[in-house]
């Protein structure tokens, strides 16, 4: 199998920490969507990161998609999720919250970056902000509730989703939002960053 797609993405780096986690062998491949267009393109004309050549040659998109085949690979002993339906539950809420910080951030530095600036529009910005704030306060409030520690052997999907996506805002929009007012989230990713599974994928 292939990953395509850079680790400066939440989506491939999310699904890069969990085939590892799960013990799937694949290859990385660091092509851009923005940089490499074309190469990127020539494998998924769609052009979406992160996108996985299958071992038969078929190409899948999309991080929660990738991760369901990745999952019926490993098969149940090797699974990231729960199987008990209320940690089930709390899992998947996890995870919605970390993909919607992904995705609202994400929006924000398009806004930033791809919009030229006299096209701005701050009530859409200021919406997106709000989103991003109450996306990563449900996740605090949810860690506070229930307390984890970043441990290889406990390292499941909504704690590498929750992890991957506060470092990514961290990383690409420093002061959005602040360490100090989420420090379960921040405790528990800092340690998780120290784990094998995401120094061989660093951000970076
Ligand atoms: N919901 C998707 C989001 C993937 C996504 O938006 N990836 C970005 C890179 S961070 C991308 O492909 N951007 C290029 C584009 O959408 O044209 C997932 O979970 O994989």
């Amino acid at each position: 199998m292939q990953l395509i797609g850079m680790l400066d993405s939440p989506y491939v780096r999310r699904v890069a920490v969990s085939l590892r986690r799960m013990g799937l062998p694949f290859e990385h491949r660091s092509i851009s969507v923005f940089r490499t267009f074309t190469e990127f393109q020539a494998i998924n004309p769609v052009v979406k990161a992160p996108s996985l050549v299958c071992d038969d040659g078929e190409v899948l998109m999309d991080s929660t998609l990738i991760l369901d085949y990745a999952e019926a690979l490993a098969g149940p002993e090797r699974s990231l999720m729960p199987r008990a339906i209320g940690e089930r539950q709390q899992a998947l809420r996890q995870i919605g919250l970390a993909l919607a910080a992904c995705e609202k951030t994400v929006q924000i530095v398009y806004e930033h970056e791809l919009r030229p600036s006299e096209k701005r529009h701050q009530p859409w910005l200021d919406r997106v902000q709000g989103q991003l704030a109450a996306a990563y306060g449900a996740l605090e409030a949810q860690l506070q509730r229930h307390p984890r520690v970043a441990e290889s052997a406990t390292l499941d999907q909504a704690g590498i989703s929750a992890a991957v996506a506060w470092s990514f805002t961290q990383m690409i929009l420093p002061g959005q939002a602040d360490p100090a007012a989420h420090p379960a989230l921040h405790a528990f990713t800092e340690r998780a960053e120290q784990l094998p599974e995401f120094l061989a994928f660093p951000q970076k």
